[in-house]
């Protein structure tokens, strides 16, 4: 395993990875924050990477990578983002270990929410509990019509992605070729466009992710950040927030310097939430389990 174990002492609150463990032992409302590298060992790109999606769209000539995700340009040229979107689907029924290992708190009764920036939908997938996750940037689990708002299951949509094409509504046909029949009409390249339920820029997060940070800052006893380069606001920004006497964990392949960990566990995600795992004992719980079933 590649991974490093560096410690950042904040409020001293860890000092060693056993402390970790300890810490992981007795927490019982633990907040986790996610990002794009929990998903990367799938073949997902992450955004910021060296191989990241943000580095494959350079030869697009866009001037700035997020364009692809800017409400504005979505609306003047869905074609943008329909071009690149395969890059970033997300398997129909996969997950990783992290995943689970973000289950397993869930099992165990001691994650407080899942707040991911991840719009893959992966946490569906594993099969935590809906009410314990925050999708703060949305996911492709819905796409919306942009002229009639009618909502249907993202699948529906994955076949025009691969394909690099647009997706139209069906229930917006007749009319977007009625208005492209007349001559004088004007008929914006939106209309009738599905878009993924993902958060542009230019849009507001989903209400749940209003409604529940401010008390679950209150209430988690640990937060875990993992797999983000924590660069995003406001997601970004709920470390800031965490109440000092709360330890907080990083798990990340690269190091993050702008933010004050108690600890950070460097390597593969998956690499560290299998370590967790056995060091926790729940690896032999799990393959016990297993066994009598
Ligand atoms: P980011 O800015 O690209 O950062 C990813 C972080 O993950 C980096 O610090 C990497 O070091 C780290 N990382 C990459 N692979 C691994 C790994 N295997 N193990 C441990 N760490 C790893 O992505 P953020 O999530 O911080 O940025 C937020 C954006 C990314 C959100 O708006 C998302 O919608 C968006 N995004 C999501 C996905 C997805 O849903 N899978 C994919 C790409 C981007």
């Amino acid at each position: 395993m590649k991974s490093v174990l560096t410690t950042r002492t904040r409020l001293e609150h860890f000092y060693s990875l056993e402390h970790v463990i300890d810490g992981l032992q007795s927490a019982k409302k633990i907040l986790v924050l996610s990002g794009a590298g929990i998903s990367t060992s799938l073949g997902i790109p992450d955004f910021r990477s060296s191989q990241g999606f943000y580095a494959k769209l350079e030869h697009l000539g866009l001037s700035d990578p997020q364009d692809v995700f800017d409400l504005g340009i979505f609306h003047t040229d869905p074609t943008v983002f329909y071009l690149i979107a395969h890059m970033i689907l997300p398997p129909e029924h996969s997950f990783t270990p992290m995943h689970a290992f973000i289950k397993t708190l869930d099992d165990k009764g001691i994650l407080l929410r899942n707040y991911t920036q991840n719009i893959d939908n992966l946490e569906s997938n594993v099969g935590i509990n809906s009410d314990r996750v925050v999708q703060c940037h949305g996911s492709f689990a819905t796409a919306t019509c942009v002229t009639c708002k009618n909502t249907i299951p993202g699948h529906e949509i994955f076949e025009c992605i691969r394909n690099k094409e647009v997706a139209y509504c069906t229930k917006c046909t007749k009319s977007r070729l009625a208005l492209m029949d007349k001559d004088d009409a004007y008929v914006p390249e939106s209309y009738g466009v599905m878009k993924p339920d993902i958060t542009f820029f230019g849009e507001l997060l989903p209400a749940k992710f209003h409604d529940t940070i401010n008390e679950d800052l209150h209430e988690c006893d640990l937060v875990i950040s993992v797999g983000t380069s924590l660069k995003v606001a406001p997601v970004a920004d709920i470390v800031d927030k965490v109440p000092p006497s709360v330890p907080q964990i990083l798990i990340n392949r690269d190091p993050i310097t702008h933010c004050n960990f108690d600890v950070s566990l460097l390597g593969y995600c998956d690499d560290v939430a299998e370590l967790l795992e056995r060091k926790l004992g729940w690896k032999d719980e799990k393959e016990k389990s297993e066994k009598f079933q």
